[in-house]
């Protein structure tokens, strides 16, 4: 069956009210196959077919899925607000769970948030500052959430020595025949090995605590509202574990301070706009500084180089992989992916003191 048509039939699984009348492939994201689904009802839906490749235990994803959401819903509606516009909502199948299954694939729903949109670039300063109040606010609303519920969805996901290892042997194993054309990159990253395990050494030896963490916090994994520009939701909460905080700091400046596509190829174009940067630090530290200790201030700047490393050798190992992970939509897009995000590396490297006076300027 065609795709689409497997999304509509899915769709008639889940109690959706009113009648499905078209889907619309959503594009963004690189991990699961998404879509809009259309009713005459009061409410859209969006559903998603999890990538069971990345997410090999996904009754446990939907675990955390589940218990994130419905303790978020509770707080959202304590203090006041919206929880069906706030935090992401599942929607029940017909015979009571919160996933599907059937020999095509995984699914789950969610209540469509209307009248917002996820931003690929911040459009306007405004748009990043309000996503780091909200980012700030996802990280304080959880910070009582009982961590030892939560199932690690992806083994080491910001372990970044770990991340480097599975690097090098991609390079070693070169399935695709393509790391001889990269290894200018290759020796980008291997000059910064011992740069790798700065954070996790931190964390290993309590100087760095581990909080319940969103893990990727691009900008486009919130909705922000169309009216009023503030972050309404923050979704994509496949990855909520324990982490550190700088690694939710660093992903957001990864993406979104940069000045330029992640797969733009003309790399004259790519560098870590400070300005942003700022935006950024000032609206998270206006909702998270006192949850933070001084080692977790003092290091957002690193968090955000480290991110930025991490995500380059995550682009370049697929690629030299033969392109296994991520959802591509052009031949190479990875290697633009994993060029930006080095071009980005070394632009933040030469930044490095600026930052920290921003930094220090918030905290
Ligand atoms: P991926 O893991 O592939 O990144 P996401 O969960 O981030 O998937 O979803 C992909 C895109 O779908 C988002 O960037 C957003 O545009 C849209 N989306 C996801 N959930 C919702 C929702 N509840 N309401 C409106 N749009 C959504
Ligand atoms: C993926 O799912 P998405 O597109 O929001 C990836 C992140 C990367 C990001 C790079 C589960 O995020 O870790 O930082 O691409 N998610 C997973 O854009 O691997
Ligand atoms: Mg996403």
């Amino acid at each position: 069956m065609e795709e689409i048509n497997e999304f509509i039939s899915v769709a008639q699984s889940f109690k959706i009210k009113g009648s499905v009348i078209k889907a619309e492939k959503i594009t963004i994201g690189h991990i699961n196959t998404t879509y809009r689904i259309f009713t005459d009802g009061e409410d859209d839906y969006i559903l998603q077919k999890i990538n069971t490749d990345i997410f090999c235990d996904p009754y446990s994803l939907m675990e955390n899925i589940m218990s994130v959401t419905s303790f978020l819903g509770k707080k959202i509606l304590k203090n006041g607000g919206n929880p069906k516009r706030e935090t992401l909502k599942l929607v029940e199948t017909q015979d009571g769970r919160y996933f599907y299954r059937d020999d095509t694939g995984f699914y789950r729903m969610y209540i469509f948030i209307t009248n917002s949109t996820s931003y690929n670039t911040a459009k306007k300063p405004i748009l990043f500052h309000n996503a780091a109040i909200a980012f700030g606010r996802f990280q304080k609303l959880l910070s009582d959430f009982p961590a030892h519920k939560l199932h690690e969805t992806i083994k080491n996901f910001h372990v970044t020595p770990s991340r480097y290892s599975d690097f090098i042997k991609s390079v070693e194993r070169n399935a695709s025949g393509r790391a001889d054309m990269v290894s200018n990159e290759i020796d980008f990253i291997k000059e910064r090995k011992d740069f790798c395990s700065i954070i996790t050494d931190k964390i290993a030896s309590g100087e760095i605590p581990l909080r319940v963490t969103h893990n990727d916090t691009k900008l486009n994994n919130i909705m922000i509202d169309n009216d009023t520009d503030e972050g309404v939701c923050v979704i994509d909460l496949d990855t909520v574990m324990p982490g550190s905080l700088l690694y939710d700091f660093g992903d957001s400046i990864r993406f979104g301070a940069s000045s330029a596509a992640e797969d733009e190829k003309d790399l004259s174009k790519v560098y870590m706009d400070l300005s942003l940067f700022e935006e950024y630090t000032k609206g998270f530290l206006s909702e998270a500084k006192d949850t933070m200790n001084e080692t977790e201030i003092k290091m957002l700047p690193v968090g955000a180089i480290m991110m930025t490393l991490e995500c380059g050798m995550r682009f370049l190992a697929d690629h030299i992989d033969g392109d296994k992970y991520f959802a591509l939509h052009y031949e190479n897009q990875n290697l633009d992916r994993a060029r930006t995000q080095l071009k980005l590396v070394s632009d933040m490297e030469s930044k490095i003191n600026l930052m920290n006076k921003v930094v220090e300027k918030y905290s």
